[in-house]
């Protein structure tokens, strides 16, 4: 059947099972615009700016585990995109996004709204494509979306001439595709997971490091099967936050330049790592001469160019977190490592880093345990960057998988916003918290509108400190205390949230902050708190930059364990 290039886009997403579009549109990619009417099974969702549409996109992506769409136009819509592709990229969340090009006569003249949207994105896509004919685009959309979701996930990006979504062809679609360059490797080989497991065996202080590759991979069962069965203390990314329960006796926190302390000395006094779908991020391994000094090290990584890349290894085992997971656990021999967890939960009484300080003034841990406590922990957190974005990982119990959406390798400010509406727009039966910072909430805040036009039910609480906190906080403990360009002001938020059309509170003591997180779950629609806070109030732990994970800085009050600190509750 002949279709146009439009229809055949549309028609490829349909068959991939897309639901949902994020963009906005412009000259180049108005005949895809004009085709959408006739496939209602695509909704599309206008933002405000493209940035939003790729953070949207990567936050379905992330909160669904299906691929993310966002599309755009050519020139300024394409380059708008690219902070939000690079962020998918870092955090392997897969993503499809589809530009518009000018027409293919006018490629390379420095047309009207040109750039070479393929070249700019070489480096943070997975992989990219301009279709120069009608009839490669069903191939084309098949392997991006194969290639977005398969292995290491990560987006692709697809860049249309205008006058190919005019042009007819011949629409087939293909039913698998044809990469002879790319086969993912799935399953482990044998012999190194033989020989991990007897390194597992015959260690004394083994230590679990999590990443984001388990949640990614499905792999919460297996993982808690070789932590029960070996009885391994599990530590976590900030993007592994989510992937094992942290009211485990098991858990022990995330570990990291904001990590507990406790973590930390684990990962720092282990004999056996086994890094499981991480990878070695800085903020993760802090100096890398002094991470994990004791240990040998296992890592189990989908990608074979993760392997080695930051830290030396001893037995890499490439493939699926999961499928060798489930050959592993079949070589663990049940043991019991008595005095290395009661050590462990020594260090975590002695240095509980999660305890709340008492405190006339509202401080924001006080803020995220409540909306914990509110939400009774089946809330999806969203969070933007900076400070807000490390109380949200550390004063929330995660016990719910994939239950904390962050932007981790990029650190993007203004991920928050969008990313929660693509979060929400995937599972609209789920409670979602937006914790944002006031700082990074100013970069995507168009994004109300998006929300309110669509009616996306997202909550949202403003760590309102009046600066660009984390930046103050380097620039009070390094810098003198000299705060170049970070005190922050903004517009008055419950206002703007009313101009928007949303419901908004502003709290500034202890006893306002249930009854206002009581309102917004009560709120069908979107809702708003501004969270005013202590606007100097520090995150710790720190493990200063180029110092070792055992060079950790701790709050003095938090040395002495209190009834706030996050303590394992059950063997869930
Ligand atoms: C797009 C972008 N620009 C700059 C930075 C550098 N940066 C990291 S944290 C931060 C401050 C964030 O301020 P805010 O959102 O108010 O969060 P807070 O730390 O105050 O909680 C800045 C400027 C960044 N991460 N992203
Ligand atoms: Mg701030």
């Amino acid at each position: 059947m002949k279709m146009t290039g439009a229809q055949i886009v549309c028609e490829s997403m349909v068959r991939e099972g897309v639901e949902v579009i994020f963009g906005i549109l412009g000259g180049t990619i108005l005949p895809l615009y004009d085709t959408l009417p006739q496939y209602p099974q695509l909704r599309h969702i206008l933002v405000r700016h493209e940035q939003g549409a790729a953070h949207a996109a990567d936050g379905y992506a992330r909160a669904t585990g299906k691929v993310g769409v966002c599309i755009a136009t050519s020139g300024p819509g394409a380059t708008n995109l690219v902070t939000g592709i690079a962020n998918a990229h870092l955090d392997s969340s897969p993503m499809v996004a589809i530009t518009g090009q000018v027409a293919r006569p006018f490629i390379g003249k420095d047309a009207f709204q040109e750039v070479d949207i393929t070249g700019i994105t070489l480096p943070i896509t997975k992989h990219n494509y301009l279709v120069l004919e009608a009839s490669s685009i069903a191939r084309t959309v098949k392997e991006a979306f194969h290639l977005a979701r398969s292995g290491r996930p990560g987006p692709v990006l697809i860049d249309i001439p205008r006058d190919v979504f005019i042009e007819e062809a011949e629409f087939h679609y293909p039913s698998k595709v044809d990469l002879p360059s790319y086969k993912p490797t799935l399953k482990g080989h044998p012999a190194q997971i033989k020989k991990a497991a007897k390194l597992i065996n015959e260690a004394r202080q083994p230590t679990i490091i999590a990443g984001r590759g388990v949640i990614i991979s499905g792999a919460y069962a297996e993982l808690k099967q070789l932590a029960e069965t070996a009885q391994i203390p599990v530590i976590t990314t900030l993007l592994g936050i989510g992937c094992f329960p942290e009211s485990h006796i098991l858990s022990f926190g995330m570990l990291g330049m904001h990590g507990m302390a406790y973590a930390n000395m684990a990962v720092t006094a282990a004999d056996v790592i086994i890094a499981i779908g991480m990878r070695f991020d800085d903020r993760a391994t802090a100096k890398v001469s002094g991470f994990a000094p004791n240990a040998q090290i296992i890592h189990i990584d989908i990608d074979p160019t993760e392997i080695g890349k930051n830290v030396r290894v001893d037995v890499p085992i490439v493939g699926d977190v999961k499928t060798v997971l489930e050959e592993l656990n079949k070589l663990i021999t049940p043991i019991q490592h008595i005095d290395w967890i009661g050590q462990l939960n020594n260090w975590r009484k002695e240095h509980p880093s999660t305890v709340i300080r008492d405190s006339e003034g509202l401080l924001p841990q006080f803020v995220v345990r409540k909306i914990y406590e509110v939400t009774k922990g089946e809330a999806t957190i969203v969070t933007g960057v900076g400070q807000n974005q490390m109380w949200a990982a550390q004063h929330y119990w995660y016990d719910k998988p994939n239950s904390l959406i962050s932007s981790g390798g990029l650190g993007t400010m203004g991920f928050g916003l969008p990313a929660a509406m693509g979060v929400k727009v995937g599972c609209p039966d789920s409670t979602v918290w937006l914790i944002d910072g006031d700082g990074s909430l100013q970069m995507t805040i168009q994004e109300l509108a998006t929300i309110v036009q669509d009616n996306i039910a997202v909550k949202i609480a403003i760590i309102h400190n009046g600066y660009l906190g984390m930046v103050r906080q380097w620039q009070e403990l390094f810098y003198g205390k000299r705060y170049v360009a970070t005190p922050l002001s903004g517009p008055d938020y419950v206002k703007i949230a009313e101009a928007y059309g949303i419901p908004g509170l502003r709290v500034k003591h202890k006893e306002e902050v249930v009854p206002a997180i009581e309102q917004a779950m009560a709120e069908q629609g979107p809702f708003l708190i501004d969270f005013v806070v202590e606007p100097e109030e520090n995150i710790y732990p720190m493990v200063p930059p180029g110092a070792a994970l055992s060079e950790v800085i701790e709050e003095p009050e938090a040395k002495v364990l209190s009834d706030s600190a996050k303590l394992p509750t059950s063997n869930i």
